[in-house]
């Protein structure tokens, strides 16, 4: 059985975690590896916690060598052998957000290497971003170091995944991050329940 690599992507608080838990429950019979971003290593933690840190001025490009270098060792413990046996593996964020915060907000140059597996469909969940800022402020959570970013770099980002999404209509599944949550996780099932199928 061949592996089958799903990834979400979207800006802050667009509801990511949240459909990629109710994936991970539907999916449950299959036993689905679900990882998230920065995460899912020892590495992987230890650079979150640097890289959400609010109190650490990060240059850009090094930023961005730190949420990959954590990929990497992500892919390396957990997304490449789970693939290789053929798992389903379901991603709160990858390597999407690195060319869209990075790449597109910051202005950093960034490529896909080679060594990163491609997802073989990305759901992209679209909103206005101050919703999902406001998300969190209703939630009572406190700022992280991206999070504390203005209003114009979460534009930004939005933007750099709308092209990103544009340029592999393939790949990527938009959604309308604004309906319920149930709505959203339908429009999940009904675009991968031919993948699913494909792989038996
Ligand atoms: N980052 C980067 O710059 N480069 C990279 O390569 C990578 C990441 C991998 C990670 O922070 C930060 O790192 C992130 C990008 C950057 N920063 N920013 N800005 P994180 O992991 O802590 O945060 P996040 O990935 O952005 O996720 P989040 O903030 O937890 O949001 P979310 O996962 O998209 O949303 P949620 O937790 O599912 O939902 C947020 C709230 O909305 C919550 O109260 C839900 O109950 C509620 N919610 C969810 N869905 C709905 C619907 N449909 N309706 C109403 N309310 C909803």
């Amino acid at each position: 059985m061949s592996g089958l690599f799903i990834t979400f992507e979207g800006t802050e608080g667009s509801g990511k975690t949240t459909q990629v838990e109710m994936l991970g429950e539907w999916l449950s019979s299959y036993d689905p590896v679900v990882v998230r971003e920065p995460g899912g290593t020892e590495l992987g933690e230890r650079v979150r916690e640097v890289v959400l840190y609010a109190g650490l001025d990060i240059d850009a490009e090094a930023e961005m060598y730190l949420f990959m270098a954590g990929r990497r060792q992500l892919i390396a413990e957990v997304i490449a052998p789970a693939l290789a046996a053929g798992q389903i593996v379901v991603a709160d964020r990858y390597h999407d957000s690195t060319l869209a915060y990075q790449g597109g907000a910051r202005g950093v140059p960034a490529i896909w290497p080679s060594t990163f597996p491609r997802p073989n469909i990305t759901f992209l969940l679209e909103g206005p971003v101050e919703n999902g800022l406001e998300r969190h402020v209703a939630a009572g959570k406190a700022p992280d170091r991206m999070e504390q970013e203005s209003l114009d770099f979460h534009r930004k980002v939005a933007t750099a995944y709308d092209r990103l999404a544009a340029a592999e209509p393939d790949r990527f599944v938009r959604l309308d991050a604004t309906g319920s949550r149930e709505k959203i996780h339908l429009t999940v099932r009904d675009r991968l329940a031919p993948l699913i199928e494909a792989r038996q």
